[in-house]
């Protein structure tokens, strides 16, 4: 745990957030700043900064994220119409919290992409 990581603290507890799915190694909540219907985001409880870092450390962890991702839009009823699942990465793309975090949008039309 990263004492400095606003998600590392919402894994300990100790900042609320709205959880809508936990498995062992990740948790998922709502963004408290919705950018569509549904916008979840998915974390594992380990900290990694970014993507890159848990894909190159954490292959298991990795498939994880992934497999609660898509139980978290399933869950949420995105899987018929479809849904967006994002990784910001870096500062180009935006990234401010650097804990790993799938965006899972949906519930209405995206367009092409986030704005
Ligand atoms: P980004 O990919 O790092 O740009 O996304 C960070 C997200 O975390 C963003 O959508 C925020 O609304 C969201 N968020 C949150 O859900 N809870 C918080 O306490 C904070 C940010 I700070």
């Amino acid at each position: 745990m990263d004492n400095d990581c606003l998600f590392c603290r919402i894994v300990a507890g100790e900042i609320p957030a709205t959880v809508v799915h936990e498995t062992d190694t990740t948790l998922a909540f709502r963004d408290i700043d919705p950018k569509a219907p549904v916008h979840v985001l998915v974390i594992p409880k380990d900290h990694h900064p970014d993507v890159v870092a848990l894909a190159r450390d954490d292959p298991a962890g990795s498939a994880a994220l992934l497999a609660s991702a898509a139980a978290v839009a399933e869950a949420e009823g995105l899987l018929t119409d479809g849904f967006r699942l994002l990784f910001n990465t870096g500062g180009y793309a935006g990234q401010e919290v650097f804990h790993v975090h799938a965006h899972v949008v949906g519930g209405a039309p995206l367009g092409p992409m986030l704005a």
